[in-house]
């Protein structure tokens, strides 16, 4: 088995969960407007691997929570976000990306005033999910909810998201730029979003400050090791496997890891980084089962789309 089909076999229940709320927060929004919901299920609804929220669910379990149900509607809570980001991403204005997910990108089958607006729906539906969580699950107090508000957002922030996208940007073309400087833009653009997911997971489960500290690390040294496998498949995957189109890192001179320290030191930096993510979340002696977080993260190295 390689770690891709590990991954798939372990995961594959946990997906469906997930999709099955995902679609569920969705309908609770039927009455509002038509036309947007339609949206905000084609960019959330039937694709993805759905890494970050499976990440979210497996780290709950990791650290012995037991409110799996409230995990569900964190983990929906960050697809909703990572699906915005894609979208917006996508936009002429960004990265001008017409494929996502082997399909149409939301604002080619849909217009760009409406994919900016599912975007923005979907930022905020994550929110509403979060604020929501005391409501929907006994037991799940109002402070463990603005806990997940606080972590979430700075993930999508400035600090995370919204800001590595701006770094992003604005290093097309740099020239002299260093491994610190790709190194920022990973971090903040995706490696953020992927340790706040985990950390979700923590939180929502019950986990210590402690414990957090080292899941939050983890899940920075997994995010980074995503980032680089993905600059690495822009510039060896064909568009089928990929389900975007490939090469247009290159095409559009951006900063990638390999672009800076070239393909092999960027698979040894991999390793190193997976390496590094194992060992904190071995360090957390939260006693449990480590296999399926372990099983994420070496599928996150040998990933091929
Ligand atoms: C605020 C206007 C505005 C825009 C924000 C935040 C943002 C735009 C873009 C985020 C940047 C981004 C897309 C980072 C890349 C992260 C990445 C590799 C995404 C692909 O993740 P996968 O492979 O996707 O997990 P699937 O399709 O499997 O869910």
């Amino acid at each position: 088995m390689t770690a891709s089909t590990d991954f798939a076999a372990l995961s594959g229940a946990d997906r469906d969960a997930i999709e099955r709320r995902c679609a569920a927060l969705i309908d609770r929004l039927a009455s509002h407007h038509a036309v947007m919901r339609e949206a905000l299920c084609y960019a959330l609804l039937g694709g993805g691997k759905r890494l970050r929220a499976v990440a979210c669910l497996w780290t709950h379990d990791f650290v012995g929570g037991r409110s799996r149900d409230a995990a569900l509607d964190a983990a929906a809570a960050v697809e909703c976000i990572h699906a915005y980001s894609l979208v917006h991403d996508d936009l002429p204005c960004m990265d001008d990306d017409e494929v996502r997910r082997g399909r149409p990108s939301t604002h080619v089958r849909f217009g760009e005033a409406t994919a900016v607006l599912a975007g923005d729906a979907l930022l905020t539906l994550a929110f509403d999910i979060l604020a929501g969580l005391p409501k929907r699950h006994q037991g799940l107090s109002a402070a463990t909810a603005l806990e997940t508000v606080a972590v979430l957002s700075a993930a999508a922030g400035t600090g995370g998201l919204v800001g590595g996208q701006a770094r992003d940007l604005e290093a097309e073309g740099m020239r002299g730029a260093g491994v610190g400087d790709v190194e920022r833009v990973h971090t903040d653009k995706t490696a953020r979003l992927i340790a706040a997911a985990m950390e979700l997971g923590a939180i929502v489960g019950g986990a210590d400050a402690g414990v957090r500290g080292r899941i939050r690390e983890a899940g920075l040294l997994a995010g980074r090791a995503f980032q680089i496998v993905d600059d690495l498949l822009d510039i060896g995957s064909g568009k089928e496997t990929l389900g975007k189109t490939p090469g247009k890192d290159v095409k559009k001179s951006k900063l990638t890891y390999p672009s800076v320290v070239g393909a092999e030191r960027s698979r040894e930096e991999v390793r190193s980084l997976v390496e590094r993510s194992r060992a904190a979340l071995g360090g957390t002696g939260a006693g449990t089962d480590a296999g399926p977080l372990h099983a994420m993260i070496d599928f996150i190295a040998d990933r091929a789309a």
